[in-house]
C-alpha cells in the first residue's frame, strides 16, 4: 500500500482582488492598519500591474506540479499537495489543520523562496511546526534552504547565457537581487546575505557571465535602515562608474512573476535603466516549469531520502 504523505508548499500569498489589498498589508504589518496614503500606493502598483498578481495561480500550478513530480518519483507513495500562505487564506495554519483532518501523519514541507533567513523561511517553518505541535498534526519535514540545487542554478545560468549571447559582454553587467531585509538581520548572523552571494558566483561561472553585481530590492517602509544597494540605485552607479549600456536583472530571491518582480523590476528598474539610457532585460521567471520544480522535488528528496 502506498504511503499517504503530505507535501506542504508555503509561499507568500497576494490578494485575489482589489478590495483584499488592505486586509493582506494589514496581515504584512502585523496587525497595524496601513495608512491611507500608504494603500492607495499599493493598490496603485497592483493597478500598473493588471489589477492582481499573478501569483496566486502561479503558487498553485508550482505546488500541484511538484506534487505531480514527488509521485512519479515515489511510487511507494501518494502526496498529496496542500497549500499554506504567509499573508492571506488559506494560511500555513490552515493548512496544517487539513493534513491533519485527512489523517496525514507524516509531511514534507518547502517554502518558495529558495534562500534562509529569520524573516522568512524560518518564520514559515516556525508557524507550521508550531501548528503541527499544537494538534498534535503530522511529522512535518522542513527544507532549510534549496538556493544551491543545481537544477535550480542551472535554471537561471541558461536564461542569463542565452540573453548574453545577443548582447555585447563588455557593456553589459548582470544585476542579481533578492527581497531587501532589515540591517539588523546581519547582527543576527542571518545566512540570508551570504547565501545571496553563493548564488550569484555559482550562477555567474555557470553562465561564464564577465560582469556582475548583487543589489537588493523591494526595500520596505520602515524607519530602519535596509539591506543595500537598492537595485535602482545600483544601477546608476554601475552606468556612471563604468558605463555599462544593459543591463540584465535577475531577481533570484523571488521564483514567480509577481508585484515585487512586474514591478519593481520590470517598472522601476527599467526606469533606472530609461533614466541613463541603458537597455533593460530580465530573463523569465522559474513559475512551473518543470527544471524548476525538479530542483524543488531535489530539496525535498534530499529529506526524503535521509529518512530511507
Ligand atoms: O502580491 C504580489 O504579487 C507580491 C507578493 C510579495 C512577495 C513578497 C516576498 C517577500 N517579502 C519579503 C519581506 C517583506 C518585508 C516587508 C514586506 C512588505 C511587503 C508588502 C507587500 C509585499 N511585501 Fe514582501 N512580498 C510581497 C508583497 N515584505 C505588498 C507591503 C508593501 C510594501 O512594502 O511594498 C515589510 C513588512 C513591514 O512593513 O514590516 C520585511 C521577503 C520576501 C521573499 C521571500 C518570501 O517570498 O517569503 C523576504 C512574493
Amino acid at each position: 500500500m502506498k504511503k499517504k504523505t503530505g507535501l506542504l508548499v508555503m509561499a507568500y500569498g497576494t490578494p485575489r482582488s482589489l478590495d483584499e489589498v488592505e486586509s493582506y498589508y494589514t496581515h504584512i504589518r502585523r496587525g497595524n492598519k496601513p495608512s491611507e496614503e500608504a494603500l492607495e500606493d499599493l493598490v496603485s502598483r497592483y493597478k500598473a500591474i493588471g489589477g492582481v498578481s499573478p501569483l496566486a495561480k502561479i503558487t498553485e500550478d508550482q505546488a500541484y506540479g511538484l506534487g505531480e513530480v514527488m509521485n512519479e518519483r515515489h511510487p511507494d507513495r501518494e502526496f498529496h499537495v496542500y497549500i499554506g500562505l504567509k499573508h492571506i487564506d488559506p494560511f500555513i495554519e490552515d493548512a496544517v489543520a487539513e493534513m491533519k483532518k485527512d489523517g496525514i501523519e507524516e509531511a514534507y514541507s518547502i517554502v518558495l523562496a529558495p534562500h534562509f533567513s529569520t524573516f522568512s523561511v524560518k518564520s514559515y517553518n516556525g508557524r507550521a511546526q508550531e501548528e503541527s505541535f499544537r494538534i498534535n498534526g503530522p511529522a512535518i519535514h522542513s527544507v532549510e534552504s534549496w538556493y544551491d540545487q543545481p537544477k535550480f542554478l542551472h535554471y537561471w545560468a541558461e536564461r542569463v547565457r542565452t540573453l548574453l549571447d545577443g548582447l555585447d559582454e563588455e557593456k553589459t553587467c548582470v544585476i542579481f537581487s533578492a527581497h531587501s531585509l532589515p540591517e539588523k538581520i546581519i547582527a543576527k548572523g542571518d545566512p540570508y546575505p551570504e547565501q545571496l552571494k553563493e548564488t550569484a558566483q555559482w550562477i555567474a561561472e555557470r553562465a561564464n557571465v564577465k560582469h556582475y553585481d548583487i543589489g537588493w530590492q523591494s526595500e520596505g517602509n520602515t524607519p530602519d535602515p535596509w539591506l543595500g544597494p537598492d537595485v535602482q540605485d545600483l544601477t546608476k552607479d554601475l552606468h556612471h562608474q563604468y558605463g555599462y549600456e544593459s543591463f540584465v536583472y535577475c531577481p533570484v530571491g523571488f521564483v514567480a512573476d509577481h508585484l515585487e518582480v512586474l514591478f519593481d523590476n520590470d517598472v522601476e528598474c527599467k526606469d533606472a535603466c530609461d533614466s541613463v539610457g541603458a537597455a533593460y532585460y530580465r530573463p523569465e521567471m522559474p513559475n512551473s516549469q518543470r527544471e524548476f520544480l525538479e530542483a524543488l522535488g531535489d530539496a525535498i528528496d534530499s529529506l526524503v531520502e535521509q529518512k530511507v
